[in-house]
């Protein structure tokens, strides 16, 4: 999973960024002084491995992973309605989820590019530039499509006007402020627009970034927010940045006890983590054994056989069945043996849905 971080310049971008990956950077991207992208990654905290390792003592831990790409906003295009462009477009094309970081806190000493702090204000500016971005990127394609319509092949021309309908209307919803993403869309019509990468099509999670001082009100500015810009595939939440990245720093038993003290509550990267598994309708599954415990990322509703694709194709090839128990039922028994004694080991098809917690082991046959 790869979440992009946007948001206006001298927002918090970058400091989201480091409370995320705790400073530990992957790979730096640059291209010229001003345009650099920055990635890093997060290993998802998750007590379900921590348990599994005390149980299996394996001689290796794999955790899911989350990547984030700290996306700098090119200031000179805010506003004049460009669009967004080169390798920004690229790395928010790629981004499965939008973070997009608004700016609550109030610090003197960083003025506010607009001159005052308005996150709401903020969030319109980003979302008017993202919405640009699906025109242009819709108005370019018209141009292409005109063309096709006079393709001398009658399935072409059909294939050519289905599509232009398509993005007429989406086009026409964009231009009354509806974010493809609010759009009433047909699984075709996914199917259809899947290889634009709409930015307005993507899930969002907009965080606001608020200041030390307006922790004891986290919970109400979330709510307001929440209210006023969220619906099922906008998510919102309040992240003190700095304090995040100032704690990410820490051993973590002194973290914990600072986060006590400065009633911190809930991690940034956890609520991050959370929020966007989430929003992206994404669950966890595990294997287990002496060699290895490994989280797996799916999408809720995964065939059994589909997730084996995702350890090894030729589990998914050769896949005769898959031995199930839920994490609640192994952590209760306390191992294999007495979870089979209970008869809580399932036997499950190709056709299982796998739920959260599911660990499995794979039978297969190549
Ligand atoms: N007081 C306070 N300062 C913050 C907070 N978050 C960020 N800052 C400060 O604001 C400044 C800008 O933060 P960055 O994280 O660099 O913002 P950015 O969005 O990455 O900025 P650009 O990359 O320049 O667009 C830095 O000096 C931060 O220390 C916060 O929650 N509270
Ligand atoms: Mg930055």
């Amino acid at each position: 999973m790869e979440l992009g971080i946007i948001g206006l310049p001298k927002n918090g971008k970058t400091t989201v960024f480091s409370a995320l990956t705790r400073g530990r950077t992957e790979t730096s991207r640059s291209g010229g002084q001003s345009s650099k992208l920055t990635i890093g990654v997060d290993k998802v905290a998750d007590r379900r491995v921590d348990t599994l390792v005390e149980m299996f003592h394996p001689k290796r831990v794999v955790q899911a992973e989350v990547r984030y790409v700290d996306i700098p906003w090119a200031p000179d295009s805010t506003g004049k309605s460009q669009g967004i462009g080169g390798e920004y477009l690229n790395a928010l094309q790629r981004s499965d989820a939008l973070l997009h970081v608004v700016r609550a806190f109030d610090e003197p000493s960083v003025p506010h590019i607009q001159g005052s702090v308005d996150p709401y204000r903020d969030a319109d500016t980003i979302n008017l530039e993202l919405a640009f971005s699906d025109l242009a990127i819709i108005e370019r394609r018209f141009q292409r499509l005109e063309a096709d319509l006079k393709s001398s092949k009658a399935q072409e021309r059909e294939a050519s006007r289905r599509e232009a309908a398509l993005l007429t209307r989406l086009k026409e919803g964009i231009e009354k402020d509806v974010p493809i993403r609010k759009q009433e869309l047909t699984a075709e019509d996914i199917k259809l627009i899947s290889a634009y990468q709409f930015l307005t099509a993507k899930p969002m999670l907009v965080l606001c970034n608020i200041g030390e001082a307006q922790l004891p009100q986290a919970g109400k500015i979330e709510e307001e927010a929440r209210q006023r810009l969220g619906n099922s595939r906008v998510l919102v939440a309040t992240m003190c940045a700095k304090l995040e990245a100032d704690l990410a720093q820490l051993p973590s038993a002194e973290e914990e006890e600072f986060r006590r003290s400065l009633e911190a509550g809930e991690p940034g990267t956890a609520k991050v983590t959370r929020l966007s598994y989430q929003l992206l309708g994404l669950i966890s599954f595990f294997t287990t054994g002496p060699d290895e415990v490994k989280a797996w990322t799916i999408r809720e509703g995964t065939p059994a056989v589909k997730a084996a694709g995702q350890i090894h194709s030729d589990i998914e090839r050769g896949f005769i069945r898959a031995e199930v128990v839920s994490f609640d039922d192994l952590a209760r028994c306390g191992g294999f043996a007495e979870v089979r004694r209970q008869g809580r080991l399932r036997l499950e098809g190709k056709t299982y849905t796998v739920k959260d917690g599911d660990v499995i082991e794979y039978l297969f046959n190549v």
